[in-house]
Order: structure tokens, then sequence, then C-alpha cells
């Protein structure tokens, strides 16, 4: 199938202040040095890479409550928004690499500037779906979709630096793949809400094959719609993708993890995905460092395109013995 748009626009996102380990800051780099433009560039796409932003130093930045950092977090997805949504504008299919997952609230919103009518995979071990009421760390990356979410614009508190934000998707607009950390409060929220997800069990009892065509048959299946495809590294086994900053055992096997993007890019609808929570502080060799950057990469191109049975768009016939 042919994807969306030709052109692939790669945005870095060198953010860490929502959560308490620095390092994540430079997920960017190490993903990119691990090849990601040659290979998107192979996958005959043209690319764009729109380098780095620069997020906004800000001085003084007190706890809301309890959630740590409102006003840089706030900024820096302000910031991420409007160049999301221009990339997507101008057209191209959008990769952002973080840095945390709080930055997804400026990439899905940008997103959703473009693309009201957007759907959201959410693949992670954890819902981050904690409002700053419920949050066990005040960290803003275990709460990005609270404030997605409009059914849970009540129970938001207006945070300072949140002032450009406004709930935007609805419950039945997102599908989770790969839960198996949630806490509570969220574990209440995604029943009272009936949102659909698929826990590691739920992986275990049906197959992934069955959790992907279930998961597009609930977005898909009343009318085809752009997709947003959020990837936390540490969806995955902490065997496979061991440089991140929240590890939790028993998660998505290689292979899993490729048939979620290969059956996404076979829709041909995805329009804008992140890869956030790489982050090579915390691994424990370079080998490490690198079989995590690798794994995101994989992640990427598969959701672009790239096959594991081969391809071949690129060659018409059969080369002639000549
Ligand atoms: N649920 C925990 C919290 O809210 O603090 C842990 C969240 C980790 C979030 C990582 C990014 O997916
Ligand atoms: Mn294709
Ligand atoms: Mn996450
Ligand atoms: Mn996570």
């Amino acid at each position: 199938q042919q994807s969306r748009a030709q052109s692939v626009a790669v945005l870095g996102a060198p953010f860490s202040r929502g959560q308490k380990r620095r390092g994540v800051e430079h997920g960017p780099k190490v993903i990119r040095d691990a090849g990601l433009i040659e290979r998107l560039s192979a996958l005959d796409y043209s690319v764009h890479d729109f380098g780095d932003l620069t997020f906004p130093k800000i001085e003084s930045d007190e706890p809301y409550m309890e959630v740590k950092a409102p006003r840089t977090v706030g900024a820096a997805t302000k910031k991420l928004s409007g160049a999301v949504s221009r990339a997507i504008g101008a057209g191209h299919t959008l990769v952002m690499l973080g840095g945390d997952h709080s930055l997804a609230m400026g990439s899905v919103e940008g997103h959703a500037q473009q693309c009201p009518d957007l759907c959201l995979i959410w693949v992670d071990a954890h819902a981050d779906i904690n409002t700053p009421m419920t949050s066990p760390s005040g960290n803003l990356h275990g709460q990005p979709v609270a404030f997605m979410l409009k059914e849970l614009q009540n129970k938001v508190p207006d945070l300072p630096g949140f002032g450009w934000m406004k709930p935007f998707l609805t419950s039945r607009d997102i599908v989770y793949i790969g839960l198996r950390d949630v806490d509570p409060g969220e574990h209440h929220i995604l029943k009272n809400l009936g949102i659909q997800y698929f826990s590691m069990r739920d992986i275990d009892r049906l197959g992934i094959q069955r959790v992907m065509e279930v998961t597009l048959d609930n977005l898909l299946g009343r009318q085809q719609r752009p997709i947003h495809l959020s990837f936390d590294i540490d969806a995955f086994d902490p065997s496979l993708a061991p440089a991140t900053g929240t590890p939790v055992n028993g998660g998505l096997t290689y292979r899993e993890g490729i048939y979620i993007t290969e059956e996404i890019h076979n829709t041909g609808l995805l329009s804008a995905m992140d890869l956030v929570e790489v982050n090579p502080i915390l691994g424990a060799t370079p080998e490490a460092i690198e079989a995590t950057a690798s794994l995101a990469v994989d992640v990427i191109a598969s959701s672009l395109g790239q096959t594991r049975e081969g391809a071949h768009a690129s060659l018409h016939e059969i080369p002639a013995v000549n």
C-alpha cells in the first residue's frame, strides 16, 4: 500500500523536564546516529530533517501542587505543537524524536490542528493518563493523555504554562497497546471512560495479530482517518530497550513491536508519530545504548513501510542477462 505522503519530516525534541532523569534529551542524537535518515531515504521518501527544536529556559518554575516544571513543559509543548502543525500542514508525514513523553501533548495537539479527526495509538508500558491530582510522581510524562481528553476537562486544573492548550480528543479516539504498569487512578479513568486498551496480558491471550485487527477496526471501522502513533520505547521488554527511564519487565517482543508498526503502515493512514523515552545515559554499556537506539530506528522505518518480507518498488522486471 502507498503511504499518504511521499515526504517525511524528522523533528528532534531534546527535552527531559517532564520527568526527573536527565539524559532523555539526548534521544534525538542517538536515534539519528543509529542511521535514521539513511534508513528512511532508502524507503524512497524525500526526507526533510528539520533538526532539533530549542526550548525556552524558564527561570523560576515552582511546582504547581505536586506537578513538576509546569511552565517549562507548557512552553516546550506549545513550541512543539506549532512546529508539528506547520510540518503536517506543509504535507509531510511527521516523525518526532523525543525526549520524554510529556512532549506528546505538543505533537498530538499540533497534528490535531491540521487533522481534527485524527485517532491516536499509544504504545507504552504505561497509560500516561494520570491527572495532576492522581499522579503519584508529579511527573508530566505520566500525564499527557489526561490533558488531551475532553472527558477529563473538569478533572484537570489549569496549570501555569498550559493556557494555550484545550482538550481535543475523546476517549473513543484512542487505543493503548502494551500496558503493564498502570496506577490505580489511571485504571479508574480507563475503566470509567471505557477507553480501549490491550495490556500485555491481552496480547498474551489474543495474540498481536488479533490485537491489531481490533485496534484498527475500532479506530477506522466507521471512517478512514489520519493516525497518530505515539510510541514509547519502554513498551518493549527491557532486554531489548534497556536505555530508558521507566523500564518494566514483560514487554513487547521485537516481533510484536514490528508487527504493530507494519500493520499501522499498511493502513496507509499514518500521518505523524512520536518515538520517545530513549535515554542513552541510562544504558549500562555502549551496546545497550546502541541496541535501544537501533530498535527505535527499526520502529520508525517499519512504521513508514520497511517490510520484513522485502519490497521491489524500484524494480520493474527481472534483470535480463546481457
Ligand atoms: N505512572 C507513573 C507516573 O505517572 O509517574 C509512571 C509514568 C512513566 C511514564 C513513562 C513515559 O511512559
Ligand atoms: Mn508503502
Ligand atoms: Mn509513555
Ligand atoms: Mn512508558
